[in-house]
């Protein structure tokens, strides 16, 4: 592990004395792609023949989505998880406190959300520093993450995290990079762009590929990709995760400084800002300010779907929905959470609802469902 170590230290140390020009722009992909590799072989030993991204803390997932509160020690990660969940997790004023992964459940307009206290993070913990690895590991299996921080000194430890978690492969608020990558048995590299393109020249990206014994691929950009863009698609399981800042503590500011905070640049990739417009959040755990507007925003960024049952004849249960995920809400993925054999009595369903044209619409088993749907299956006979 030293000797692993030491070399993403030397990477690093040669890619801060490179400077960055078009000469040299080939040069530091190449030196990126290795420290992706070396990345990757710590998380999981090549004698181990791989298998996941390390070890998480063994919490099993449980309820429609995982949230998980991911900070410097002494933040206020127990503190939210006790008050937003009413499960104990230890606080105390002194570093390290939380030792273990601790899960609390919300029920919050009737879905059922796993929060995750997570012991404090260090710098360097994507290295293998502390229980960060096993921090990280386990915030990879999240839906959503919390950064939280100490209002007196977001910014600096606002970095500092996203290095560590960008280290261990996860992409905040990002969406995977928009190019296609297709490796084949000859023709040597291939490289197209459909839009202006600032960042890869074809000797950079025969570079890249060539650390990954890649000498054959077709590589369209449809977008302005970086090298690390590239190298995230070729190294794959990359996590794309939803992220909110929550900046907690805020009692224990000035009002002046509190202003500052409000100016600061509210980053957010385009791509992703209809699906959340503001990712910071201001909040004081101990006196329970606008924790009401944290659950909020977590409900916005988790961007769940839920569709109420109506069986035949009565009235739909709006007490207890069925809660599916943005990415898998047809009516067969409704279907299969009630029973995984329920699709093969499947002969159409009526929906009510924002996806719906008609009161009802007739609908086959891929229609895509919104949010707050009303759905009656109706079973062959
Ligand atoms: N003033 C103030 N203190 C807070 C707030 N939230 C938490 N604290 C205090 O900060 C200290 C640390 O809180 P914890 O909840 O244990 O912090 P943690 O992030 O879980 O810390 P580790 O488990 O060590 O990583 C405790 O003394 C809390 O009472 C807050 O909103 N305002
Ligand atoms: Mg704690």
């Amino acid at each position: 592990m030293a000797t692993l170590m030491q070399k993403i230290k030397d990477i690093e140390d040669e890619m801060a004395r490179t400077q960055k020009n078009k000469a040299t722009a080939h040069h530091l992909g190449l030196l990126k792609a290795k420290l992706a590799k070396l990345r990757r072989d710590l998380l999981e030993p090549p004698s181990k023949g791989g298998g996941g991204a390390g070890e998480g803390f063994d919490v099993t997932k449980s309820g429609d989505a995982r949230v998980g509160l991911v900070g410097f020690p002494s933040v206020g990660k127990s503190t939210l998880l006790n008050k937003l969940t009413g499960t104990f997790s230890e606080v105390a004023s002194y570093e390290f406190t939380t030792l273990t992964c601790i899960p609390g459940v919300i029920v919050y307009r009737g879905a059922k959300i796993q929060l995750l206290d997570l012991p404090g993070i260090i710098e360097g913990a994507k290295d293998g520093k502390g229980r960060g690895r096993q921090v990280i590991s386990t915030a990879r299996t999240c839906n959503c993450i919390l950064i939280v921080l100490d209002a007196i000194k977001p910014i600096t430890h606002k970095r500092l995290i996203e290095k560590e978690l960008e280290g261990f492969g996860i992409r905040l608020n990002k969406e995977p990079p928009n190019l296609t990558f297709r490796k084949k048995d000859k023709g040597g590299i291939n490289f197209t762009s459909t839009v202006t393109n600032t960042h890869l020249d074809l000797e950079t990206v025969k570079a890249i590929c060539s650390e990954y014994r890649i000498h054959n691929a077709d590589i369209t950009l449809r977008f302005d990709a970086t090298a690390d863009d590239l190298i995230d698609v070729i190294e794959g399981s990359r996590i794309y995760m939803p992220c909110i800042y929550v900046v907690n503590k805020i009692d224990q500011i000035t009002l002046e400084e509190l202003e500052i905070l409000d100016k600061l640049p509210h980053y957010c990739p385009v791509s992703f800002v209809n699906l959340c417009n503001f990712p910071w959040l201001i909040c004081s755990a101990h006196l329970e300010w606008n924790l009401d507007g944290l659950l909020e925003k977590i409900w916005e960024y988790l961007n769940l779907t839920r569709i109420y049952t109506k069986p035949k004849g009565m009235n739909p249960d709006y007490e207890d929905p069925v809660i599916l995920s943005s990415k898998t809400r047809t009516v067969e993925d409704f279907c299969e959470r009630i029973h995984k054999d329920f699709i093969k009595q499947f002969k159409y369903a009526l929906v009510w609802g924002s996806s719906a044209k008609h009161k009802p619409q007739r609908v086959g088993k891929e229609h895509l469902l919104e949010d707050e749907d009303v759905v009656q299956i109706i079973k062959k006979v």
